[in-house]
């Protein structure tokens, strides 16, 4: 049987890497825009959630493919920072700024929180899934942590570097994909929503036809 056939709609690699290695030995197959020749177009992410621009970014793409279309919106939350950066993570402190800069601004701004529980923070993603510019449904993963100290770690990306992962003791940047990808919010967000995905025959049907 083949597999089906999924687009996930990022302009981000990192993510389009995580989320192919999810599906690995899966009847599901990612490609990304890149594939598909999407790669020039574009959509504003305006919505006031993550939902809402995750909503916002499947349906876009999928009038532009007979595929299915999944796309994510995600960030990091962070509690004594009223929840900053939360859905304005990729733009949070200027789009041209690095996340290795980013993540020292926001270590400079946390320095007077001395106590680990004072740090308190988590990556939200809601994972959504249209066809033909149509949502057929959206699911949410969470992790929650830590802002470290300091930077720690090369792995990842974004703000991996100073999400603290207590179970581990390690930030996300020190983790090998394999362990995140067993319990980070964008696998808790996917492997639901690549569970639902599975029970709905109007997208099946078309692996075990094809
Ligand atoms: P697309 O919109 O094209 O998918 P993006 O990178 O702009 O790509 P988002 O709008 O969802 O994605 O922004 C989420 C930002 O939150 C992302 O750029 C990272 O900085 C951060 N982020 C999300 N998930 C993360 C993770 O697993 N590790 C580190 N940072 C993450």
């Amino acid at each position: 049987m083949s597999k089906l056939k999924i687009l996930f709609a990022t302009g981000n690699q990192n993510k389009v890497k995580e989320v192919q290695k999810l599906v690995e030995n899966d009847e599901i197959e990612i490609l990304s825009l890149k594939d598909l020749k999407l790669d020039n177009l574009d959509v504003e992410e305006n919505g006031k959630t993550f939902e809402d621009n995750a909503k916002i970014k499947a349906e876009f793409f999928s009038k532009h493919t007979d595929l299915p279309v999944i796309a994510d919106d995600s960030g990091l939350v962070i509690d004594a920072l009223n929840g900053e950066p939360g859905v304005y993570s990729a733009r949070y402190l200027g789009e041209t700024l690095s996340f290795k800069d980013k993540c020292k601004i926001i270590l400079e701004k946390m320095k007077e929180l001395k106590s680990i529980k004072d740090r308190s923070a988590r990556f939200v993603c809601v994972a959504c899934l249209a066809k033909n510019g149509k949502i057929i449904l959206c699911k949410e993963g969470r992790v929650e942590g830590y802002i470290s100290f300091e930077l720690r770690g090369e792995k990842g990306f974004g703000y991996d570097p100073i999400f603290f992962y207590p179970q581990l003791n390690m930030t996300f940047a020190e983790m090998p994909l394999e362990e995140k990808n067993k319990i980070s919010h964008r696998f808790k967000a996917f492997k639901s929503l690549f569970e639902e995905i599975k029970k709905l025959p109007e997208l099946t049907r078309e692996v075990s036809n094809s």
